[in-house]
């Protein structure tokens, strides 16, 4: 079924054959208005990017890729979390479509079976009291081949159809935009509580031990859960570490 049930997220959908980076078109169009559930999807991004200037890779009609305006009435305190909304979400609406075991690795790669299926990069534009527009920006991998990914992240990566399904780029849209829907909605009714703990219960991270890298240092212990703020607990046997998205990165031991 690809019909959208939703309200407003996707009502309004520009759509592009190629772009430079879908986040960079949403933020363009935010600042001149654009409303809450526009959505930028693109074929293919040339400079499609992740975080720390590090690049996407989002070949054309190979995925989906694209971002969604929002523009919440909660404070921009609040704002880190949407990070964590949009990965639950984006994993509902997969495992809909038939990745049962798709899982959250925090704060926001969707992997399956230990492979990276979706990146999420989120922005803001706020000033103190009030977010201007929040950006979700996704990229999913839809028919992308195994040995089509750039080899340098290669084994650490897949598509739905390396896990063996055949899926509706448009039915898979329409199942994100539902679920993320429904979760936002939960978020600005009742505030972050349920989606923290959406979070952890789709998250593969927690129970782990993990090694945190950030720039050239790095620890281990075990992902024990998240804070209130989101941030990851990680006990390390002699202390618990509170781990802040953005310029960390973590692996299994
Ligand atoms: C992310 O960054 O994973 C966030 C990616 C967000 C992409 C969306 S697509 C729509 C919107 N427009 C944009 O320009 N961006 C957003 P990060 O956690 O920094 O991970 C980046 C790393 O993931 C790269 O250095 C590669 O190792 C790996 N990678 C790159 N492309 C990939 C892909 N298609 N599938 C799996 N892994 C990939």
């Amino acid at each position: 079924d690809s019909a959208l049930h939703t309200e407003t997220f996707g009502r309004h959908v520009v759509y592009l054959e190629s772009t430079q980076s879908t986040n960079e078109e949403a933020k363009k169009i935010a600042r001149e208005g654009a409303e809450e559930g526009t959505i930028v999807v693109a074929e293919e991004q040339i400079t499609g990017h992740g975080r720390l200037a590090r690049g996407f890779y989002s070949p054309f009609a190979k995925g989906i890729w694209f971002s969604l305006i929002l523009r919440p009435k909660f404070f921009p305190m609040e704002a880190s979390k949407c990070t964590l909304l949009a990965a639950v979400g984006v994993c509902r609406g997969i495992r809909r479509m038939g990745l049962a075991d798709a899982g959250i690795k925090w704060p926001n790669d969707i992997l399956v079976h230990g492979k990276k299926l979706v990146g999420i990069l989120t922005l803001m534009s706020a000033s103190m009291e009030k977010i201007d527009y929040i950006i979700m920006g996704i990229g999913i991998n839809t028919g992308i081949k195994k040995n089509e990914f750039p080899e340098d992240f290669r084994e650490g990566a897949t598509s739905f159809l390396n896990e063996g399904i055949n899926v509706s780029r448009k039915d898979l849209l329409a199942a994100i935009l539902g679920e993320l829907e429904k979760e936002y909605s939960i978020a600005q009714d009742e505030g972050f509580d349920k989606v923290l703990d959406d979070w952890r219960a789709l998250s593969v991270t927690l129970g782990q031990e993990v090694r945190v890298i950030f720039g050239d240092d790095s620890y281990t212990g075990k992902a024990v859960d998240i804070d209130r703020d989101g941030c990851l607990l990680v006990n390390t046997g002699s202390e618990v570490k509170r781990v802040i998205a953005g310029d960390v990165s973590i692996r299994p031991v």
